[in-house]
């Protein structure tokens, strides 16, 4: 397969070069953003795909026929791919676009702009282990090791796509100057139909509550692991190996309870503790 084991650096941070190239991320660096156009940027594994889905089921009230027929990587591409240029659909209304670039990289081409931005924030532990899993099932990906040595990069901003921390703190300290929309994965799970409600009173899409209660059927876990639309099993295995780990993994809040030791989880405490200081934002780590 194409670039597997190539890695491209940019803006300081190292990606995988099957996915991408320097002239698609100067691409993405330079791309126009208009009104209308709704960008959906995260870590990974924050729940990205998640939004994916609830954008376009806000975007068609309720119904599944896109969801179930189009992949989501062409529903809302990845601004940064090599084929983002070709798949991104230039006709009028709204352009769904994902990212998952630093924000010193966007964010001045999206505050001339009248885009709406939706960041989506994990509690990093959580963010941590789906990324671990991924590693193993991703071929584009470095070898994780075991799980201890991947935290310990994780929490030096060693893997690729970089600092958690950077990421979240750079699109955190953007909030006075775009139109930008916060919200977690854990609001997402304690109570989809709350969020998706915010949501389209963020982006002027009024919903009626049986609209609301179809995309609330179609975005549970258990719905979306069976799409193939969205669960990557459209991905050759020599690509995404599903028989090492599920794309659809588990889909919960506090799995990190079963990987970290008390001797990590106090390192982690502590790292995140000294690295968040100036960032009010609310992690939640745990649902019960
Ligand atoms: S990626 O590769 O960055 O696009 O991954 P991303 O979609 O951001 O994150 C994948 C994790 O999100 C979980 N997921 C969900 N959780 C709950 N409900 C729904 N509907 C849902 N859809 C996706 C997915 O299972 C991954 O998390 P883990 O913890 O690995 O299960």
């Amino acid at each position: 397969m194409d670039r597997m084991d190539v890695t491209e650096e940019f803006a300081g941070i190292q990606l995988p070069g099957h996915l991408h190239t320097q002239q698609s991320l100067q691409y993405a660096q330079e791309f126009q953003f208009r009104e209308g156009d709704v960008v959906i940027v995260t870590y990974p594994k924050s729940g990205t795909t998640w939004m994916q889905e609830i954008l376009t089921l806000i975007y068609s009230q309720g119904d599944p026929t896109i969801a179930t027929s189009v992949p989501n990587w062409v529903r809302a591409p990845w601004l940064e791919h090599t084929y983002f240029k070709d798949t991104l659909k230039n006709e009028e209304g709204p352009r769904f676009i994902t990212t998952h670039l630093p924000s010193d990289t966007l964010a001045p081409a999206l505050q001339k702009s009248k885009a709406k931005v939706i960041y989506i924030v994990r509690n990093p532990k959580d963010v941590a282990v789906s990324f671990y899993y991924f590693h193993k099932m991703a071929r584009f990906l470095p070898d994780s090791g075991s799980f201890s040595e991947f935290l310990e990069l994780f929490l030096e901003g060693k893997v690729y796509y970089g600092s958690w921390f950077d990421h979240v703190k750079g699109w955190y300290s953007q909030k006075n100057n775009l139109d930008i929309f916060y919200i977690t994965y854990e609001d997402m799970h304690k109570d989809l139909r709350r969020s998706v409600k915010k949501l389209c009173s963020f982006l002027g899409c009024p919903m009626y509550s049986e609209e609301v209660d179809k995309i609330e059927e179609h975005c549970k876990f258990a719905v979306m692991s069976q799409n193939v639309m969205v669960n990557y099993t459209l991905i050759p295995q020599e690509i995404l190996d599903h028989e090492q780990s599920k794309f659809m993994r588990k889909g919960v809040v506090g799995d990190w309870k079963n990987h970290l030791t008390d001797e990590q989880n106090e390192t982690f405490d502590k790292i995140y503790k000294d690295k968040m200081l100036a960032c009010d934002i609310d992690i939640v780590w745990n649902l019960d």
